[in-house]
């Protein structure tokens, strides 16, 4: 029989391990979770975007849906009474560009309104996002069958611009709504943060503005899948200092979306760019949606920083880069835009890892990767250029109408703020320009003209 005195360091020794693996695990959770929160992605000291007081409201929402639905789905659960929801429906045939704002928008519309948030028919969402609460609409819409509903958004056809801009969201008529719907391709939800009744909120919880940045890295976490991927891209290809460009120039053939954006303008901003570069690794990461164009473009890179180079005074070392490879396949989900929706978000997400963007209004998928990245808040302005209308001229020689804009912000155009401007009252266009990002939202290519319904009074 062992002596008292061993038993008990015996005994004392079991504890004392015993402590030690708690703390160990208690801190593998931690590492963990932060390394979920900060997306770790190269460079993540300078890439952080961190924005700890919308963190705690974060936090404090999926704590409340997670929550919410579980009493609501509970078997004990005979309460008639229903959670009032915001409910996003996302047009998938449409790109990612198209997406994400309105899904951005409906989020901050049940923040703002203390409803719940669901997501309507994205196919496959947890494929390609992480999620931190169950925001499927199936999961709870069967006991919404017979509930009341307010459109907020339908496209082009109804949008609630004075509510958005100078409305009550917590108003008796408002709250009379079970659902508040929202469905459009814009980043609609701009002029709330111009909004009187939420301008504290706002000054409080994301003071700088960046409204689409703090709201996409907590709600539209890359699925680990794909951040792999994009790791392990970066590691291998970027340098210490990278250009992305995001080329477009597959748009359908209607009157509205006639733009070219000529390949030439994407490598003279490049070349701008390139001047003020010194004794660095260069990478010039391209992305594009077709192959075709992109080939030409990294053709003319390639040739520029060879032969003719005209900044090697800068001491540079330049390289091309692209990911994507299967632009000539077709998207079984988007209508007219090929590649495929891995392809596209593993784009999206490298790009946004660029030090610089170079840009066209012609497309709302660049101006996505600005946003959903933890480099908006260090990336200088986008460097955005206009599209041309097709019509014009298809001789780039001759073209002397050219734009090029650098970017205050790396929040998303809202196109239709020049909708609002047009037709809104005196005093929801007063209040919406009372928004130190009121320009900078109202600078997109579409519409060109603003159609004008009859005016209010
Ligand atoms: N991989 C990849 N796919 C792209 C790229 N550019 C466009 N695409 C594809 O084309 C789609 C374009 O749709 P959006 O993201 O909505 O962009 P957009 O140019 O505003 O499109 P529209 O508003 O419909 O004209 C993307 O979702 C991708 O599927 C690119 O650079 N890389
Ligand atoms: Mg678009």
């Amino acid at each position: 029989m062992p002596k008292p005195h061993i038993l008990y360091i015996l005994w004392s020794f079991i504890i004392l391990s015993l402590l030690r693996l708690q703390l160990n695990t208690g801190r593998l959770t931690r590492i963990q979770e932060l390394e979920t929160n900060t997306e770790n992605l190269k460079n993540e000291n300078y890439t952080k975007y961190m924005n700890p007081e919308f963190d705690k409201v974060y936090i404090n929402y999926v704590k409340k849906h997670n929550k919410i639905i579980a009493n609501l789905l509970a078997s004990s659960n005979n309460s008639s009474e229903l959670p009032k929801v915001v409910v996003v429906r996302p047009d998938m045939h449409s790109g990612f560009g198209n997406r994400m704002p309105g899904i951005i928008c409906g989020f901050l519309y049940s923040l703002i309104s203390d409803r719940l948030f669901f997501i309507d028919g994205y196919q496959n969402f947890d494929n390609y996002f992480e999620k931190d609460f169950d925001h499927n609409w199936d999961t709870v819409s069967y006991l919404y069958r017979g509930s009341t509903a307010k459109d907020l958004h339908v496209n082009e056809t109804i949008n609630n611009f004075t509510l958005v801009t100078r409305g009550n969201f917590s108003s008796e008529e408002i709250n009379s709504y079970d659902i508040l719907r929202v469905h459009t391709w814009d980043y609609v939800c701009a002029p709330l943060s111009s909004n009187p009744y939420y301008k504290e909120w706002f000054n409080k919880i994301i003071p700088d503005y960046r409204i689409f940045t703090t709201i996409s890295l907590r709600l539209l976490r890359l699925h680990p899948d794909l951040k792999s991927q994009v790791e392990e891209y970066a590691n291998n290809n970027f340098s210490d200092y990278n250009i992305g460009i995001h080329l477009r120039e597959r748009k359908t053939k209607n009157d509205t979306n006639s733009l070219m954006i000529p390949i030439g303008h994407y490598y003279e901003a490049v070349r701008m760019l390139m001047l003020e570069v010194k004794n660095k690794n260069v990478s010039i990461f391209v992305a594009a949606d077709t192959t075709d164009g992109r080939n030409k473009l990294v053709n003319l890179l390639s040739e520029e920083f060879k032969s003719n180079n005209i900044y090697h005074n800068n001491n540079n070392s330049v390289k091309i880069i692209h990911s994507e490879d299967n632009m000539d396949l077709n998207n079984t989900i988007t209508w007219e835009n090929s590649g495929t929706e891995a392809g596209a978000i593993i784009d999206l997400k490298l790009l946004g890892l660029c030090d610089d963007l170079v840009l066209t209004y012609a497309s709302s998928f660049g101006f996505l990767a600005a946003g959903w990245s933890h480099k908006a808040s260090r990336q200088r302005g986008l460097l955005i250029i206009n599209p041309i209308k097709k019509v014009w001229t298809d001789n780039l020689q001759v073209i002397d109408k050219v734009w090029m804009w650098g970017a205050i912000s790396s929040e998303p155009c809202m196109y239709m703020s020049k909708l609002l401007i047009t037709n809104e009252d005196e005093e929801t266009t007063r209040i919406f320009k009372s928004n130190p990002l009121w320009i900078h939202y109202s600078q997109c290519h579409y519409p060109i003209e603003p159609y004008k319904k009859s005016k209010k009074s």
